[in-house]
């Protein structure tokens, strides 16, 4: 008999730059019942990043186009590009009974609990502090200075929303952290 149990959906929000996308690879990577749900967005990709891998790249005008067709269970603009997750991207894991993880902003958690068939559980990544937040943002190399002034700006507006979450965790340590959101996992696997 297939396994009757509802596929988990794991949700991690953060602050930009607290670590949830390396949290969600580690997931990924030690479990390989989890499946990250790659979703749709407008924004360019990074050198490093492949389509259909870390995100469906699509123009706006495609991304209005299957917003019209209802293709999307969630979706949000963020720092001016839109981001969504397609309904067959997620069909796509729970066919084969798997549990999705979703690295998504808190927009995009509030629509998905308005599903209440999903067997969501929502966790919201704190990096240590402030400072250490914005000293990440440079060690990673990834935004010039305008755009990390940008995400430190939404900071202190993203962080408001870690109430509507089910565990909150600080990214100390990622192995830490890691080792936390693992019980969580194994907690919330078990029901
Ligand atoms: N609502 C929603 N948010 C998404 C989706 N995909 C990604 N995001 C969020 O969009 C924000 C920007 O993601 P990226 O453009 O990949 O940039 P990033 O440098 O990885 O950003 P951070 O992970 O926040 O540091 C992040 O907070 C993601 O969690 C989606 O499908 N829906
Ligand atoms: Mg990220």
């Amino acid at each position: 008999m297939n396994n009757p149990k509802k596929p988990l959906m794991l949700v991690l929000s953060s602050p930009s730059g607290a670590g949830k996308t390396t949290l969600s690879k580690k997931i990924q990577q030690s479990d390989n019942s989890f499946e990250i749900s790659v979703s749709h967005t407008t924004r360019k990709p990074r050198p490093n990043e492949v389509d259909g891998l870390d995100y469906h790249f699509v123009t706006k005008k495609n991304f209005e186009l299957l917003l019209n067709q209802n293709a999307f269970y969630e979706h949000a603009e963020i720092f001016g590009n839109y981001y969504g997750t397609s309904k067959s991207s997620i069909n796509q894991i729970t066919q084969k009974n798997n549990n999705v993880l979703f690295d998504i902003d808190w927009q995009g958690s509030q629509q998905l609990s308005k599903f209440k068939q999903l067997n969501l559980v929502k966790v919201f990544i704190l990096p240590p502090n402030k400072e250490e937040l914005e000293k990440r943002l440079i060690a990673r190399n990834q935004d010039d200075k305008e755009a990390i002034k940008r995400r430190m700006l939404a900071y202190s507006k993203d962080v408001v929303h870690q109430i509507d979450y089910d565990y909150v965790l600080v990214n100390d340590n990622v192995d830490d952290c890691f080792n936390k959101l693992k019980k969580i996992i194994s907690k919330h696997l078990q029901i």
